[in-house]
Formats: structure tokens, sequence, C-alpha cells
């Protein structure tokens, strides 16, 4: 049964993922809030009754290691970061209605409560289990204290989580060959008893609930396998002192798994929220307590915004519990790809990352940079954030459409009417206005947050056509009842601009409607005030965005790379990496060619992907190897140049970019059956940004 569309009865409930309290926030880290902030704005702005609500992740093994090497407690460590992130999301203009954090005290009873009602309602049982052992500091080794090699995909994993190769969630005991973190020593396994949630119990439950579950489709897919297959009880406690104390009998010394309470963060948010404003405005219980039937249960609607990491966490352990608690459902979890830097992944470790402060301290306004992670790319997806992204998108849509198509009509009513022109809307304004408006309730119901930013900047773009079709400054004389309509008709246009703004832009929304000489907060304005006649006077405008200039990019993409060299100087391959980009090699580029082919001859080449599968020196010539190399449809032979310059013994693995069909040749006796592409004197291989499998044609 699928729920009511947006706005329903219900109060609505926003979440975001909640940051780990452990180190700086960069822009990656800002997609998911500045995400969850323009939906829930838009929720309200479509009339739904909504809370936004978040808050720190204080518990779990890295915050206690970190906090170790400072000297210092993980609460004092944890607590200096909360306060930080609590002071940078508004600079963002990410308003949450409540940030509070996991090891406060609502969190910490709600959580308490939560265990006890899952144990009390049997699904919780105890365990002995193997737990690696440090057994020079003689302690044990929980989540990441210990490292070693996943028993799913043989990639080097650590003790929860296999971070760099399937992904997968890890239990206690699973990881092989473990090593201890804290001393380097390989570790043992010892007996130890835990507690386990018996998320199998849900198995049905669950199944119903990813049909019932809306969002985003990876949100609703990924989960399937795991669900439709055998699910593995959960492992929630751990051999720490940092945490929530497990609630029951005989469990002292153990701590809750830092995944059990923080989630429960949501609802802990929430309640802080509705004990500060009263339950009469907003009662948390309404929204999260179920005294309804599955199909429908009788809360209010939850929506989690997440990065698509955790997935599993929001779709199969958080719904189980919260099932087992006899709380309501989420009614929808988003999950939004990563973002990478430049076109590649942000690297702390090199400094490679553009830090909240970087931004903030380049002076750009805070909604430039929302607009851009917000409609750089479907929400699903991975978005590319660089200065020059962007500049391009500041001064297309917003500097070219967006301002321009509002500052030219508020410029024009004012100098020509003082303001409004005193007639009403034409029809095909207005019902361009209701259609834009439609737009926006369907991407709120579609969960699209993408479509959101582009809603006004697609409005202004008519509006820009709108007047350029009619050029009012030619009818002000000649027929100026004509010219007070279409400006009329423009000043709706600016206003339902700003209303559809607010969401995405809402700084510059607010800007736009004091422009229009609006009294209170377009926040306030509900989606209808689109239509509604603007005011009858206001004041001279002023340019709502200004362009970002050639010098301030290429200055800021200097800062940025001489902060990745300074970092990595002193690690030899890095600063060898770094040097590659010499002077020398950018001097010397030759002009583009002048001859060009054609589409057609270039779609002569059979360009494809391809992994290779060997490669060895080919004896007796210096620079020769001879790959080995799957090109999906079957096997090839080539011959390439790179002998000197890459470790072949590496090389196995690598996707590459080859040209199949060139002509085949002979080299130092060797036949070669295809080229492999390669930029430069240091034939650096050309691959591909995702997961192109072997065979895939580059077109
Ligand atoms: N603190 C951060 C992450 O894994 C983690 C999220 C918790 S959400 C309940 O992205
Ligand atoms: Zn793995």
């Amino acid at each position: 049964m699928s729920h009511p569309d947006f706005p329903t009865d219900d109060p609505a409930v926003v979440t975001c993922g909640l940051p780990y309290a452990n180190g700086d926030l960069h822009v990656g880290h800002l997609r998911t809030y500045v995400s969850g902030d323009a939906f829930s704005r838009a929720l309200e702005t479509v009339g739904q009754q909504t809370a936004f609500v978040c808050g720190s992740d204080m518990h779990g093994t890295p915050i206690a290691v970190n906090a170790d090497k400072e000297g210092v407690s993980p609460e004092e460590f944890a607590l200096s970061y909360h306060e930080q992130y609590e002071a940078t999301f508004p600079e963002f203009n990410v308003e949450f209605d409540n940030y509070g954090h996991t090891h406060d005290d609502t969190n910490t009873e709600l959580t308490q409560d939560i265990v006890r009602a899952l144990d009390e309602g049997g699904h919780v049982y105890e365990k002995e289990i193997k737990v690696a052992w440090d057994p020079e500091a003689d302690q044990p080794l929980p989540d990441r204290y210990v490292e070693g090699t996943c028993p799913y995909c043989g990639e080097t994993a650590r003790g929860d989580e296999c971070d760099e190769g399937c992904g997968r969630h890890l239990e206690p005991g699973e990881v092989e060959d473990p090593v201890s973190a804290i001393t380097g020593n390989p570790a043992e396994y010892r007996d130890r008893t835990h507690k386990f949630f018996r998320v199998s119990d849900f198995q049905e439950y669950l199944q119903g609930f990813i049909d019932r579950l809306e969002g985003t489709a990876n949100a609703k897919n990924q989960p399937r396998e795991w669900i439709e297959g055998e699910l593995q009880d959960w492992c929630i406690t751990r051999d720490m002192d940092w945490g929530i104390d497990y609630p029951g009998e005989g469990a002292d010394d153990l701590v809750l798994y830092v995944w059990v309470d923080a989630p429960i963060e949501y609802a802990s948010s929430t309640k802080q929220y509705s004990e500060r404003v009263g339950t009469e405005e907003y009662d948390w219980e309404a929204v999260w307590k179920n005294h309804g039937t599955d199909e429908r249960p009788d809360g209010g609607e939850i929506v989690h915004i997440i990065g698509q990491d955790i997935i599993q966490h929001h779709t199969v352990f958080w719904p189980a519990m919260l099932r087992g608690a006899d709380f309501n459902e989420p009614r929808a979890v988003m999950a939004c790809g990563f973002v990478n830097l430049a076109g590649e992944a942000f690297s702390t470790s090199r400094n490679r990352a553009v830090w909240a402060d970087d931004y903030l301290d380049a002076g750009f306004h805070p909604d430039l940079f929302r607009y851009q992670i917000i409609t750089g790319s479907e929400f699903t997806a991975d978005v590319n954030f660089s200065w020059d992204a962007l500049q391009e998108r500041v001064n297309n849509d917003l500097v070219g459409t967006l301002g321009n198509f509002c500052y030219r009509s508020l410029l024009f009513a004012e100098r020509n009417y003082d303001g409004t022109p005193d007639v009403t809307v034409s029809e095909e304004v207005e019902s361009h206005v209701e259609s834009a408006i439609a737009d926006v309730r369907e991407a709120v119901n579609d969960y699209s947050v993408r479509g959101l930013g582009q809603a006004p900047v697609e409005l202004a773009k008519f509006g820009n056509e709108y007047i350029q079709r009619h050029e009012p400054w030619n009818l002000v004389d000649d027929d100026p009842d004509r010219a007070a309509q279409v400006i009329r008709d423009c000043v709706q246009i600016t206003k339902a601009c700003a209303v559809l703004m607010e969401p995405v832009l809402p700084g510059k929304a607010e800007q736009l409607w004091a422009q229009l000489g609006e009294s209170g907060s377009v926040h306030d304005a509900g989606i209808e005030a689109a239509l509604e006649a603007p005011p009858a006077t206001f004041d001279d405008p002023d340019e709502l965005f200004d362009r970002i200039e050639d010098d301030q990019v290429a200055e800021l993409n200097e800062q940025l790379e001489a902060r990745v060299a300074e970092a990595t100087a002193g690690d030899g391959t890095e600063s060898e990496e770094a040097d590659g980009d010499d002077e020398s090699a950018v001097t010397d580029l030759e002009p583009v060619a002048d001859d060009r082919v054609s589409f057609d001859d270039f779609q002569a080449l059979d360009i494809r992907v391809a992994e290779i599968l060997s490669a060895e020196p080919i004896e007796g010539a210096d620079d020769l190897a001879k790959l080995e190399v799957d090109i999906g449809v079957e096997t090839r032979q080539i011959v390439a140049g790179i002998k000197q310059l890459h470790d072949l013994d590496s090389l196995p693995g690598t996707r590459i970019v080859v040209v199949a069909n060139l002509e085949k040749a002979e080299l130092f006796g060797v036949e070669s059956n295809g080229m492999l592409l390669a930029a430069g004197d240091q034939a650096d291989l050309l691959t591909t940004l995702a997961d192109a499998e072997p065979g895939t044609k580059v077109q």
C-alpha cells in the first residue's frame, strides 16, 4: 500500500546521517546536510508540518582511538567537534530544529529504553564469541582497534567494516589474520560473552517494509539481497568504556555498539525539539510511536537522508529495532552518492580536500555551494565539487539566468511604476507559475532534491524568454497598457522565483523577498504565495548574485594544489607524483591539431575498456612489455612501450582503455593485436573513473 502524497495530515521529521564527532567537516560531508535542509524546507513550503533534526555521533572506536592519541577523554574530544559542527551548519544555511548528540541524557535514556524493550520482547540473546585481543596491551580490540583481511573479498579490512573492499559490515571475530591497531602485534582471539539482536525475527516484517519504503531507488534495491537471503544476527555490545552502558543485568563491562544508539538519536533529537516547543506544537510521539497497522503505521512521516554507504544500517538493522520496540517505521530513505573533488576522491590524509572553512573563507555565499552540490548531479549519483564547477554553475545559472531575470524585472518595474503595475497577472503567466508549483510538488513526492534546485532557474529561464519576446522597453511609450501587463507578469514570476528558491537558496530568497517589498520571511510563505500579488511598491533592487571571476578560481586552485604538495612532501611516491605535474610538461604542450576528423571517422575506431591480466617484459627490447588483456569479448595480446615506466608486476587487475581494431603489428617478433591508450612521455595509463566492465565501448 502506498503512502498518501505530501503534504499529509501527520507531522513529518527529516533527519540527516549523524556526523562522527571526529574531525573537521569538508564540503564532501556537507552534501547530506545541505540536501536534507533543502528537502525539509521544501516539505514545509508545500504545507507539510516538518521538524528537521540531527546530532553528532559521539561514540565508536575511532573517536576513542583519536582521543587517546591526543591525550584527552573521548567525551572532551567529541564534544569539541560537536560544538564546531553546531556552529558550522548554520553558516551553510543548514538550520536544524534540533541538533543534539548521542551522548546526551535524552539519547542515553531512550537508547536504554529501546534496548530493554528489545530484550523484554525476547529479541536479544547472549552468546560466547571470539573477540580480537591484544596480548601485549592485555585488552580487547573492538572494531577499528583491529585490522586484518576481509573474509568475503580478501581486501584489508577494519574490524567492523570492509571499507577498502566489498563494503560489508563485519561482525566481531570475522576479520582474518587480525593485527592490533594499538601495538601492531598479531592479535589473538579470546572468548567473550556478548549480546546479540535477533534480526532474523524480523525477516518477514522487513520484506513488507522494503516494499512500502519510499525514497531513492538505491535505498530500496540494495537491501533486498540481504532481506531476502539469510539474515545474520547482530552483535550489539562492545568491550569498551566509551559508549552507552548496556542496560540489562550481567553486562556491566559492555557498552552498546555505536550503530545501536546512533540512529536512536534521530528520535531523541525530535524529542528534544518537542520538549522545547511544547507537544501542542510538535509531538514527537505522534511521529515516532507506532499505534497503527503495518500497512499504514499510525505515526508521522519519517524521512532519513544519508550517504549511500550506510543504506544497510538504515534499511535492515534500524527498522528491525524500531519494530521490536513498537516504534513507527521510516517512510523514506534517501541515499546520496559521494562527492568528488575535481574528479577524484577526497583524501584527507593528503589534505586534498576543500574544508568547510576554506569555502567560507573564500567569501562565497553559502547558497552558491548549496546550489552547485544539489544541481551538479542526480542525488543518487556522485557529484563533482571544484572551484571551476562552482564558477560555471554560478555564472551560468544564478548570475546569467536567475539573478539577471529578477534584477531586470524589478529594476524596470521600480523605474517605471514604483513597484508592481496595477493590473492582474496574465493567464499565460499564471498557468506557467502553476506548472512550476506542480513541478516542485512532484519533486518533493519523487524525493528529487535536484528538481528542487532546478525549478526556480527553469522558471527564470521562462521569464527571460517572456521578457525578450515582449520587449517591454519598446512598449512603454507606444503601448503603455501592454508594457504594464508584461512587467506585472515579470514581477509575478520574480515573486514565484523567490518562493521556489527558498528550499535550495534560502538566504538569497530572503533578499529577493525583501527587494519585492514583502513583509515577514519567505521561509514562512507557503507555495501558493507564488501566485499571490506582489506589493504595490518597492525600492530599487540590487543584483542578487555576483560573477565568480577566473582569477579568483585560479588562485583557489593554486592554494589547493600547494596544500596537497605540502602535505605529500616527504612521502617519496606522492611527491614524485606532484613533481610529475612540473612546469616543463605544461609549457611543452603542442597546439591542438588544425585538421578535424569526421564523427564517422571517429566512430570507426573500436575503443574499449579492458583489464590487464598479465604483463611481462619482452627479452631484448629495452622498453617493450607484452600484455594479456581482457577486452570482454576475448583475450588479446598487446605490446606496449611501458617496460621502464611501470612496475609490471603491479599491473594485473588494472583497467585500461584500448583501441581494439587497430591493424595488427609485430614488434621484436611478438604480435601486438590492439593498442593501449596512455598519456604523455610517462605513459600515464588511461583508465575509467567508475567501474565500466571490460568490453564496454568508449564513445
Ligand atoms: N556517524 C557516519 C557515517 O557512517 C555515521 C552515521 C550515523 S547515522 C545514524 O556516515
Ligand atoms: Zn570485503
